[in-house]
């Protein structure tokens, strides 16, 4: 079978799929004929058919929340996203001989913004299309239970608002529909997804560690209990598929032919700057790190940074695979003591979680000792194209010292990039400092400035 023919029998699978699922809702609605009994001015089948087709009926069916009646006692957060397609920069990129795609976004950045919530809080998410976008969008949103019908498409000089309950804790997707689901792959994989993270209504559960310890000669079980506090990260998974010329390039897609990969919306971008060469090599151009392709301060908010953890400090990772192809979740030089999915508990003690498409994990991780430790998609196509992700714990070249800084670490002494940080919630620890870092559209990079105070 070619390619073509290949493509085609998929698209006439979905749809023959898509009217047996029209089908059975059909033959349902005859079913229940006692409640909707079909008479001249009631009939079911009829009313579908001059709204339109199920699809306007759906909504107002099955709609979560009414946004305009929503139940006294809920907290409603707000959470306003704009549509917006923009040429960012991929590897290789340099304010002298610039090196961009055609990205689609949510508000300028890639991933969109993450929204964080409790459990029981009602989201209130307007999306708003500008006039001169050239394509329409919409927002699906993995957090919410509610007809599919509210992810329809926005035109531009549009927008549209839902409301549901964050009924289920955990970490979720969202991800612009396309146009009515046409060209969502486009959409996505040119970066318009983000993450909710939905925090349990009482907090998250404190760690137990096995560890052993030798006692009187002898080789004990030494449990070690965290409570929930914990400093927090976020790595987002994804893919790029792109042409030489930085357009979406589908055929790649079909073919699972990756581009790039990228966390948080860029590949390698944590891992070490000129900075870091500096004062560990006391040269700006030796590099540390085998890749080190946005390591100017010119580059602005491109410019690679590194995760920064105490040693001993308990860490929550809020990891979405919002992409393509799995991610084998690794901490090179560690092991996972815990990931929790919703709020159960699906591991411990584990050496990589593997995270299929559009899911995501809670890990919890404890770093004993000082060094430095990589985050990878231990699928080797991935880490050579983008996903490693460097953290240094604690002070592994003694730079305390050597700086003459009272700062107790370096998360305090240089900061953590601020697109690798989630938005505080329950039990979150604060990071000391944040740096501007991430795939921000200029005006975006100055919005997250101001609001981050630097
Ligand atoms: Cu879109």
């Amino acid at each position: 079978m070619n390619k073509r023919f290949s493509m085609l029998f998929s698209v006439t699978a979905v749809a023959v799929l898509a009217a047996t699922l029209f089908g059975s809702t059909y033959t349902q609605t005859q079913i229940v004929g006692t409640s909707m009994s079909a008479t001249a001015d009631n009939d079911p089948i009829q009313q579908i058919h001059d709204m339109g087709g199920l699809k306007l009926v759906m909504p107002q069916a099955f709609a979560a929340v009414d946004c305009e009646n929503i139940e006294e006692g809920r907290n409603v957060v707000a959470f306003d996203l704009t549509g917006q397609s923009v040429d960012l920069p991929i590897l290789g990129h340099t304010p002298d001989a610039p090196k961009t795609y055609s990205a689609m976004t949510f508000s300028g950045q890639v991933p969109g913004p993450t929204l964080r919530v409790t459990q029981g809080d009602v989201v209130m998410m307007t999306l708003t299309i500008p006039d001169d976008e050239p394509t329409p969008h919409g927002n699906d949103m993995h957090a919410s239970e509610m007809s599919a019908g509210n992810f329809g498409k926005v035109m531009p000089g549009e927008s549209k608002t839902y409301c549901y309950v964050a009924q289920v804790p955990g970490t979720f997707k969202y991800h612009c529909s396309g146009v009515d689901v046409a060209a969502m792959d486009q959409h996505v994989l040119s970066g318009m997804y983000g993450m909710t993270i939905v925090d349990p209504i009482n907090g998250y559960k404190p760690l137990l560690a096995e560890k052993t310890a030798v006692s009187d000669g002898n080789v004990v079980r030494d449990r070690q209990v965290y409570s929930a506090d914990a400093l927090e990260f976020q790595l987002q998974y994804n893919q790029l598929y792109l042409t030489e010329d930085g357009n979406y390039d589908q055929g790649a897609m079909f073919n699972h032919d990756t581009t790039l990969t990228v966390v948080n919306g860029m590949s390698f971008g944590y891992v070490p700057n000129a900075k870091h060469n500096e004062l560990i090599k006391g040269d700006a151009g030796k590099n540390i790190f085998v890749a080190q392709p946005w390591n100017s301060e010119d580059l602005a908010q491109y410019q690679s940074q590194l995760l920064f953890i105490e040693a001993g400090q308990k860490v929550r990772f809020f990891v979405e695979n919002q992409g393509n192809e799995p991610v084998f979740w690794h901490i090179v030089g560690e092991i996972i003591d815990r990931v929790t999915q919703g709020n159960v508990v699906q591991a411990k003690g584990i050496e990589t979680y593997d995270i299929g498409g559009s899911s995501g994990i809670i890990a919890d991780v404890v770093f004993d000792e000082p060094g430095v430790y990589v985050a990878v998609n231990h699928d080797y196509a991935a880490i050579f194209t983008g996903a490693a992700t460097v953290m240094v714990v604690g002070d592994p070249f003694g730079l305390n010292e050597q700086l003459g800084t009272s700062a107790s670490s370096y998360a305090e002494l240089l900061g953590n990039p601020s697109d690798a940080v989630p938005p505080m919630g329950q039990d979150s620890v604060a990071h000391p400092k944040l740096n501007l870092h991430g795939l921000y559209s200029d005006d975006r990079a100055a919005e997250i400035a101001e609001q981050l105070g630097i």
